[in-house]
């Protein structure tokens, strides 16, 4: 029997679509689904074909975080070092999808719970199905919230909410973390991967530099003071000048015709 793959990938006109695939457990991340997906986060990031990536779950759930059969105390033993997880598969993911240079399109198509919440959030934009629910689950099995749950919860819903998300536990819906500013949007179930695909394949037909550049700088704007950030901004826009799509984004400007980006 073929094994069943824990991610499945394909490239389709410039998008790399991904899929985490153990829907029996709500894609609940294991060793080998966290090695899969970095492997396949890796090649987009060196493949000039891929200019955008859309993740997504199988199944019902997007993402159930870690995966708590692989965490049975029950009979005894040793605690897990679960600062060596983080150290060796959230953190490194985590880190990998923000450092890529190219748009990553989260479409939460159901449930997204513990650190499942906190990798779709670190993604570029968060579109979710409006049955989908974000549940920072991590309280009521006694841990912190992690995969950058406590840096980026505070900084794009505020302290108050982020704490007692955080705290209770309680699910958020779709519709209200689109209010709150926590993702760019909600919509109804039937159109996820319509809505999200074409944002992906509209952003993969975009001007891949200028992209990155911008993530970048949007990320590291909030630890650096107004002064830094305008260099920052200089530095960056200096780069997106010397590219090829800047010189075609103009002339199509001025062409008055759509402009043909190839991502150099
Ligand atoms: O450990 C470390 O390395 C540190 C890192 C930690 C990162 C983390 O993510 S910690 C947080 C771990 N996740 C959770 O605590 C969430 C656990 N799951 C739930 O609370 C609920 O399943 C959901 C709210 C996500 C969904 O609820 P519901 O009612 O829609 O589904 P269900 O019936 O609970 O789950 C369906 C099946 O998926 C069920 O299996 P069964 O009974 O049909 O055989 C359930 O056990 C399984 N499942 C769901 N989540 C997980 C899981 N199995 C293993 N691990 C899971 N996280």
């Amino acid at each position: 029997m073929a094994e069943t793959k824990p991610v499945l990938a394909e490239l389709k006109d410039g998008t790399l679509h991904l899929s985490l695939n153990r829907p029996e457990r709500l894609n609940a991340f294991n060793e080998d689904m966290h090695l899969a997906l970095r492997e396949h986060l890796s090649e987009a990031d060196g493949n000039s074909n891929v200019r955008a990536l859309l993740l997504t779950g199988s199944g019902r759930a997007f993402c159930a975080g870690q995966d708590l059969s692989d965490r049975d105390m029950r009979s005894g033993g040793p605690a897990p070092d679960l600062g060596n997880t983080l150290e060796t598969l959230y953190n490194p993911l985590v880190r990998q999808i923000r450092s890529l240079g190219k748009p990553v399109i989260c479409a939460v198509n159901g449930v997204a719970a513990g650190a499942g919440a906190n990798i779709a959030l670190a993604c570029d934009i968060v579109v979710a199905a409006r049955s989908a629910r974000f549940i920072q689950a991590f309280s009521k099995i006694g841990l912190v919230p992690d995969s950058g749950g406590t840096w980026l919860l505070p900084r794009l819903i505020g302290e108050a909410r982020a704490k007692a998300l955080a705290m209770t536990a309680e699910p958020l819906d779709a519709e209200t973390a689109a209010d709150w500013g926590l993702i760019w949007k909600s919509v109804p179930d039937e159109d996820l991967l319509n809505v999200a695909s074409s944002l992906a394949n509209g952003l993969s037909t975009g001007p891949t530099k200028g992209l990155a550049l911008t993530k970048q700088l949007m990320q590291d704007a909030a630890n650096q003071s107004l002064d830094t950030h305008l260099d920052a901004e200089r530095d960056a826009q200096r780069l997106a000048g010397r590219t090829t799509d800047y010189r075609e984004g103009v002339a199509a400007f001025l062409d008055k015709r759509p402009a043909r980006f190839t991502g150099s």
